[in-house]
């Protein structure tokens, strides 16, 4: 299949879990921690600067983000988790937002659960990954911000990666800068396997 990548509108905006879309076009999620470079990562591989919004301070909205590509799928930029200073009801929406995502989606083809490279998996992602485990949801990792690390900083972030008892067995793992575009044909290429 050949998609236009660079054929994307924001197509619809989840603020409560009744607004999700869980039929139609297949859907492609991206899943993180706030500040991971969920939105980032989705500029870059539409090659827009300001179609998905980057927040200086994270974790400010909890909604869902479907973006439309050449009217054949969406990516859905979920809203992050774990951040810390937020209040208890913020984390209790994103649960419920989240869950409700997930459940019976019959769109869904694939999570792109992304990484911070200088961060490694947080306590949230390990979560993250056992329930996907659990579910059998098809999964991807995409490091986040390889930029920010030297040549040996990464050699040790690949290496521990590679063999973090996380994922399932052959996952596939990517090592992705917004900022300089390293790794988005790789992506590409998933994404249109998953679809
Ligand atoms: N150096 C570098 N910085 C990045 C990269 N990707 C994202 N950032 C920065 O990281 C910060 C957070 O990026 P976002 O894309 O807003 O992160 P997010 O996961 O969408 O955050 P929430 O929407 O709050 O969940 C911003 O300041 C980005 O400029 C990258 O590849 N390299
Ligand atoms: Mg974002």
């Amino acid at each position: 299949m050949s998609i236009n990548f660079n054929n994307a509108d924001l197509s619809r905006v989840a603020g409560i879990s009744s607004q999700h879309l869980k039929e139609g076009y297949p859907q492609i999620a991206f899943s993180g921690r706030s500040n991971v470079g969920k939105s980032s990562l989705i500029n870059s591989l539409l090659k827009r600067k300001k179609l998905a919004r980057v927040s200086g301070t994270p974790g400010k909205t909890i909604t869902a983000n479907y973006y439309l590509i050449d009217g054949k799928l969406f990516l859905v930029d979920l809203p992050g988790y774990g951040f810390a200073r937020r209040p208890k009801e913020d984390r209790a929406k994103w649960s419920e937002m989240t869950q409700a995502y997930f459940e019976e989606n019959h769109a869904l083809r694939l999570i792109i659960q992304l990484i911070d490279c200088r961060v490694g998996p947080t306590p949230d992602d390990a979560d993250m990954f056992e329930w996907m485990n659990h579910y059998e949801v098809p999964y991807i990792v995409v490091c986040t911000k390889c930029d920010k690390l030297n040549k040996t900083e990464l050699t040790d972030f690949s290496e521990k990666i590679n063999s973090s008892p996380l994922f399932r067995q052959g996952t596939n793992i990517i090592l992705y800068s917004a900022e300089k575009g390293i790794g988005r044909d790789e992506l590409i290429k998933r994404i249109i396997e998953a679809v």
